[in-house]
């Protein structure tokens, strides 16, 4: 399916309501789409051993958020590097989990805006918590590509292994029922005033379900609707 426009999205939501896979369905649906996974870069960082991977690790394990500074810059200089095939004026984008406080959301829109990139519609995945628990628990990662897998709703062919690489699959480090919690009130205290801040933008939606397979065609139609005709 094709844009007429640019898409510049945002999907906010709960740790593990869905924004990866989410983002893999709508990159099969709509292939011009560029995607970027704060998470997944900054597991990259630590994966490298980089300064910024070391800086982030500890807030990571401890289920907190990294600080505004380091991820506005990390996110921005990703955003705006000629060489991300998003990074054009025409180009459309999709942003999975950044910003998620306000002033990262502030400082985001101060750099698009003044390159005629704001972003056009912010989208909160609404899945009732008490589900989430058991599909982190069965949650298998391939770092390199970000791919993500469940051993009960999206196995991999063969076990522990990635699909498309043959490389082993490995268990997040904030995937354990504390971490977990901790990720969840983090999520739960910063929600509120950055869907505020979003619904004065004029840009936020919302889509409810408490399966993939039931919010899916429900963000693809919001889409459609907005940027296909
Ligand atoms: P991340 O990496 O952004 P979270 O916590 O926001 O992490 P997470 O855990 O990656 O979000 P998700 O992407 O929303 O969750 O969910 P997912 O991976 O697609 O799905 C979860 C699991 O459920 C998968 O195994 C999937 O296959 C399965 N699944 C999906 N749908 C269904 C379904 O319908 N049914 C079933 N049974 N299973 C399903 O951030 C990590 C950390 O990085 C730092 C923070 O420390 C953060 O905690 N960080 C930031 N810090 C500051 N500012 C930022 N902007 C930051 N961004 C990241
Ligand atoms: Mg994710």
């Amino acid at each position: 399916m094709s844009l007429i426009r640019p898409l510049r999205l945002l999907l906010l939501g709960a740790p593990g309501s869905g924004k990866g896979t989410q983002t893999s369905r709508l990159l099969k649906e709509f292939p011009t789409i560029n995607a970027v996974s704060s998470g997944d870069i900054l597991r990259s960082e630590i994966a490298k051993g980089s300064g910024i991977g070391k800086e982030a690790e500890g807030y990571i394990k401890e289920g907190t958020l990294v600080p505004d500074s380091v991820m506005v810059k990390l996110i921005t200089g990703h955003l705006m590097n000629p060489k991300w095939p998003g990074s054009g004026e025409k180009a459309s984008f999709l942003l999975d989990g950044f910003p998620r406080t306000v002033p990262q959301a502030s400082q985001l829109d101060q750099v698009l805006d003044s390159h005629n990139r704001e972003l056009n519609m912010v989208v909160e995945l609404d899945v009732d918590q008490r589900v989430i628990l058991d599909r982190i628990e069965a949650r298998w990662v391939h770092v390199p590509s970000g791919r993500v897998y469940n051993l009960d709703y999206n196995p991999p062919k063969k076990p522990y292994t990635d699909d498309v690489t043959g490389e082993p699959l490995t268990k997040r480090a904030d995937d354990t029922a504390e971490v977990f919690g901790k990720r969840l009130d983090t999520y739960n205290r910063e929600l509120a005033p950055l869907k505020q801040y979003y619904q004065k933008r004029g840009v936020l939606h919302t889509v409810s379900g408490n399966t993939s397979d039931i919010i899916y065609p429900k963000l693809s139609q919001l889409i459609k609707d907005n940027f296909c005709k």
